[in-house]
């Protein structure tokens, strides 16, 4: 690449009032969020393009592969791309939702852009922007992006603002029941709700279109479902071939870990899925995830010894090792976590 490379910055963690300046510097913006994204990356995303958009602002959306899974589509960002633009040199940077570097996918996107600006609320977020706003008391990225409205000087951003952040809220939040669900959460919808959120539309969008074959695999994966021998981990894993027999894509094994830990006694819910078959090595490529109904649990520290990263409650990894042994290292972690015997 001719273009200047510069290295990333880790920069210093700043206000939203130093994000609003230096987004109404810039003229050209790319919007970015990660990989594999959820109600809450599209959300925020979104919300921060039509903000931007209505700026008079020139505002690309990067989304790795650029994937929109069906239940975003009514709020799917405009000029999505999955590639770094040609122009990337020009435009400043803004990141929602993306806890590191390697969520990007593309390196190139932080070496090339003018500058990075990093907007998160992921605890373990390793502030990878030359400036950082990273608040993990927020519920959800979109509401960073709606605060930050009125730092852009948007008084009423309007209601497909509000639905973009409502989307972010309640896919976060589990629909305002996960532990991260605060006063000021439901403070936020009201406000959402009053700016011209239809909360039953978006309800039937993303709750109500499920796919059969999503209805499918979930079977699947639940047959499969094994507790381990102290009933405190529930864990199941899905192949590619399960994938092809229900003609499921990848989105389809959202729900998958979230049926697991609502099991009685469940302390850590484990979902493993195949890539590929085996490599040369005989190893199977798999992508994991981790979510626990405690709030004494952090299971971000586990995924961390496999490379990997999230929330204390919700966190992804990538390995080879197989099912038996990720729970087994899952179950010492969260009994040294809670000081009980081995
Ligand atoms: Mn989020």
């Amino acid at each position: 690449m001719s273009t200047t490379t510069t290295t990333i910055q880790h920069g210093p963690a700043v206000g939203l009032d130093e994000i609003a300046a230096r987004l109404l510097d810039a003229e050209r913006i790319c919007v970015a969020s990660h990989l594999n994204p959820d109600g809450d990356a599209i959300g925020s995303a979104r919300a921060l393009q039509l903000l931007l958009t209505g700026l008079g602002k020139d505002v690309v959306v990067y989304i790795p592969d650029a994937v929109v899974p069906t239940e975003y589509e009514f709020i799917a960002p405009d000029r999505l791309t999955a590639d770094v633009p040609a122009d990337i040199g020009e435009r400043l940077l803004v990141c929602v939702d993306c806890g590191n570097e390697s969520r990007l996918k593309h390196p190139e996107l932080l070496e090339g852009a003018a500058t990075v600006l990093n907007v998160d609320h992921h605890g373990d977020n390793t502030h990878f922007g030359a400036a950082n706003h990273v608040r993990p008391q927020a519920a959800c990225a979109a509401e960073l992006v709606w605060e930050l409205a009125g730092h852009l000087g948007v008084d009423s951003p309007g209601a497909d603002v509000a639905t973009a952040v409502y989307v972010g809220l309640v896919t976060d939040t589990g629909r305002f029941q996960y532990s991260n669900t605060t006063a000021g959460s439901f403070a936020l919808a009201a406000t959402l709700v009053d700016a011209g959120v239809d909360v039953h539309d978006v309800f039937s969008r993303i709750f109500e279109t499920v796919g059969f074959p999503r209805l499918r695999l979930l079977g699947r994966a639940l047959e499969r479902s094994l507790r381990s021998e102290d009933g405190l981990i529930v864990a199941t894993h899905l192949r590619q071939q399960d994938f092809d027999d229900c003609g499921a894509q990848e989105d389809d094994a959202e729900g998958v870990v979230d049926a697991l830990r609502s099991v009685e006694g469940t302390y850590v819910a484990v979902f493993l899925r195949d890539l590929d078959g085996p490599g040369a090595d005989g190893a199977v490529p798999r992508k994991g995830s981790f979510r626990t109904t405690r709030e004494d649990i952090d299971v971000s520290i586990v995924a961390r010894t496999y490379g990997g990263g999230g929330h204390r409650q919700a966190a992804g990894f990538n390995t080879s090792d197989d099912l038996a042994t990720i729970v087994e290292r899952v179950d010492e972690a969260i009994r040294s976590q809670l000081g009980l015997d081995a």
